[in-house]
């Protein structure tokens, strides 16, 4: 019994020195609002371990409430969004939030959130432990929002 609890012992310190093998989240940014409104935060993120695993909830303090929305063209060329329940992240898989597809939407902002600002937003999943980013917020100059839309 001891040898094998040795043994799980260095399989699981290996495993930690192996490098990025882990779920990694690049480049959270966030659109810029104002206390009422509604935001989006964008990222990629890559799953580097050798299962799958699936983002299965968001939270932050900055909004009453945060859901991961998916963004696409209904039948009459209007932009709907789509609640997701769970985004799925395959084994090495690298999966991008960006505008005009899936995000975090931060709907009733409880702050402004100007540029230059950054907040932290919390990733649920199904088995990995959570993962909390800081997000800058990013100024709406030159960006092209109609509505809320992102
Ligand atoms: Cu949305």
């Amino acid at each position: 019994m001891k040898r094998i609890l040795i043994s799980l012992l260095a399989i699981a310190l290996l495993t930690a020195c192996a490098g990025p093998r882990a779920i990694e989240v690049k480049n959270p940014w966030a659109r810029a609002a104002l206390t009422g409104e509604n935001s989006a935060v964008y990222f990629e993120i890559r799953n580097g371990l050798s299962e799958a695993d699936e983002v299965i909830g968001v939270s932050s303090e900055v909004a009453e409430a945060v859901e991961v929305h998916f963004s696409s063209l209904n039948a009459d060329g209007v932009m709907q969004m789509k609640r997701q329940d769970s985004v799925p992240l395959e084994a090495g898989a690298e999966v991008t939030f960006a505008p005009g597809g899936l995000h975090v939407m931060l709907i009733g902002l409880v702050r402004d959130l100007n540029a230059g600002d950054s907040f932290s937003l919390t990733l649920h999943f199904k088995h990995h432990a959570d993962l909390t980013l800081a997000v800058t917020v990013q100024g709406m100059e030159g960006m092209d929002m109609p509505g809320h839309a992102p």
